[in-house]
């Protein structure tokens, strides 16, 4: 079978590419390992930048999120000094988020692509990405029924997450690939309660972090940063609220509404960068491009604008021979993923003590260092402008 583009995973990398070329009027596939179900209803980020809805807004998929979401522009930092709110969206240059669960933008952009006639298989693993060196690369896949096939395509477009079949295929030595751990482990919750407060909760605790963002008005995200190699279902539901309330200072700042832990999802804060995303006809957006620490929500919105950065580029090159804009994708994204990879990691080390806070050398010195940030964050108006811009920008 071919295709001119063959898209790798349907999530919001590959159906906005899968949209944006069919609109274009490229032939494109997109093969995706679960199945539909799964994706439409796979938990995962919740807010959206101003950038990401521009360009949903732009090619006319915002509809639902206009409709479901909701803005949001507030932060609250809980700390032994006590809290404060910053209000970002009336800080820097003035963005907010808009808060509308992925796997809801997941299932609109879906539609979409299926309302256009779009072609995608479901249960369908890519294995490999072949003759890559060459001009006619070709993706082995194994089909819902056991059977392999073979696509030949122009361009290859590998969106399928950091552990998809596009990274596994570059060959030895043809990218470098970047790769931190920030030593921080989060058990990540989705919990069946109304939000706590109406702001994005960052609670600094010597047991840890916590982290509280809303989703939808029945479902909130809640996090904990949490011992690793610990599974996730170490604690009991109670246990996991009282030390919700004890890192989130509750009795302090009032209690937290409790409900049903619907999931739970242990996750190192490890992020890497391939660099350059492309090899040959090979091209990587999203998580399989640089998967980000979900500190400071910044995953799905490099994806999506990845993917109109790469649809572009390869509507030229398939239309009209113009390749300069294929040429310059890998250097044009690595500037947005780096300066999201810098503000990621400031977030990190914002919120959690250094993996070796117990060992005693140097563990007051950085508490003291994270006060003083957090001091100046409160207290700065330069400071908290720069955050804000970090913050809701990519
Ligand atoms: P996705 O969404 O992982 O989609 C990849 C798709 O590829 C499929 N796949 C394959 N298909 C075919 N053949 C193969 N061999 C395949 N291997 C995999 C998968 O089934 C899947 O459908 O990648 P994409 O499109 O690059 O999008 C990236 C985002 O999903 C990710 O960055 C965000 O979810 C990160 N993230 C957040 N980002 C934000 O911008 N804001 C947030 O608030 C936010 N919160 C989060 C997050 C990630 C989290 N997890 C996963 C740790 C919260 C959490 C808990």
């Amino acid at each position: 079978e071919s295709a001119d583009v063959v898209v790798l995973g349907a999530g919001p990398a590959g159906l906005v590419l899968g949209i944006l070329l069919h609109t274009a009027g490229i032939d494109c596939v997109i093969l995706e390992r679960a199945s539909r179900t799964h994706v439409q209803t796979r938990a995962r980020a919740g807010f959206l930048a101003p950038t990401t809805v521009r360009i949903l807004d732009r090619h006319g998929l915002a509809d639902g999120l206009h409709r479901h979401g909701r803005r949001h522009g507030t932060c609250e930092f809980r700390t032994e000094d006590g809290r404060f709110r910053l209000d970002y969206g009336a800080l820097g240059h003035g963005g907010q988020h808009h808060v509308y669960p992925q796997q809801h933008l997941v299932t609109d952009l879906l539609n979409h692509y299926l309302g256009l006639g779009g072609r995608i298989r479901f249960r369908t693993e890519a294995l490999g990405v072949h003759d890559t060196d060459g001009t006619r690369p070709s993706v082995t896949a194994c089909e819902p029924d056991g059977r392999s096939t073979r696509w030949t395509a122009r361009y290859v477009a590998g969106c399928d997450g950091r552990y998809g079949a596009a990274r596994r295929s570059l060959p030895p030595g043809s990218v470098r690939h970047h790769a931190y751990d920030h030593g921080v482990t989060w058990l990540g919750l989705l919990a069946e309660a109304p939000a706590s407060l109406d702001a994005v909760g960052y609670a600094i605790h010597d047991h840890g972090f916590a982290g509280h963002m809303a989703r939808t008005p029945e479902v909130t995200r809640y996090y904990l940063q949490w011992e690793r190699g610990t599974p996730a279902d170490a604690w009991p539901e109670q246990r996991i609220w009282d030390e919700l309330d004890v890192r989130m200072r509750a009795a302090e700042h009032g209690p937290l509404r409790r409900g049903r832990l619907l999931e739970r999802g242990v996750f190192d804060l490890a992020c890497d960068v391939v660099e350059p995303l492309r090899h040959g006809p090979l091209f990587l957006a999203g998580d399989a491009a640089s998967l980000l620490a979900p500190a400071a929500a910044k995953g799905a919105n490099l994806a999506v604008l990845e993917a109109e950065i790469l649809a572009e580029a390869l509507a030229d090159a398939l239309t009209r021979g113009d390749t300069a804009g294929l040429d310059t994708y890998s250097d044009r994204c690595l500037e947005h993923i780096w300066r999201a990879q810098e503000f990621t990691g400031w977030m990190t080390r914002l919120l959690h003590a250094p993996p070796d806070r117990d060992q005693d050398a140097g563990s007051f010195f950085h508490a003291a260092l994270r006060r003083s940030r957090l001091a100046s964050l409160r207290t700065s108006r330069i400071h908290q402008d720069w955050f804000a811009e970090n913050y809701v920008g990519v």
